[in-house]
């Protein structure tokens, strides 16, 4: 199977209908959706995905950010499906994320930066139990897969 990352548009991107510019840009590059949900999330939940920074300063108001609206989550399937999206997301800070990327493209300061996605393949392991059961992930097979041969 081809390797899977998580992807999530924040309530910045919701806020402002960047969700289907977001799967737009991830689908039309040749990646596959394998799981796909929206949910306003917990401050359990939002503190237990933002657990390696819990001693930060910026803590509190991350979480606060991230429970504030809705968020969409995703599966994203396809090869060096991590390290594709983070590039197309660009950089964590939009000051130094590229034009052509989602955070150069629609983002100008660090909290409000429209997407997350794993930064490595364990994360996404990790990243995708907490948010989909097994049953929730589609195993499917289409004729264009772009890394179909
Ligand atoms: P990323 O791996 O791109 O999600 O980035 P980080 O895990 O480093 O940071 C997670 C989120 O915390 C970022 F999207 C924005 C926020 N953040 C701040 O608000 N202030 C900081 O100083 C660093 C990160």
């Amino acid at each position: 199977m081809a390797e899977r990352t998580f992807a999530m548009v924040k309530p910045d991107g919701v806020g402002r209908r960047l969700v289907g510019e977001c799967i737009r840009r991830y689908e039309a590059r040749g990646l596959k959706l394998a799981g796909l949900k929206m949910q306003v999330l917990s401050r359990a939940k939002a503190e237990e995905h933002y657990a390696e920074h819990a001693e930060k300063p910026f803590f509190d108001r991350l979480v606060a950010f991230i429970t504030s609206g809705p968020v969409v989550q995703m599966v994203l399937e396809g090869p060096d499906a991590v390290a594709q999206v983070r590039k197309m997301n660009g950089a964590t800070n939009p000051l130094e994320a590229g034009p052509g990327t989602l955070r150069g493209d629609f983002a100008l300061v660090l909290q409000n930066n429209v997407i997350h996605a794993s930064d490595s393949p364990e994360t996404a392991r990790r990243e995708i139990a907490l948010y989909f059961d097994e049953a929730e992930l589609l195993d499917y097979a289409m004729p264009d897969d772009a890394w179909v041969g």
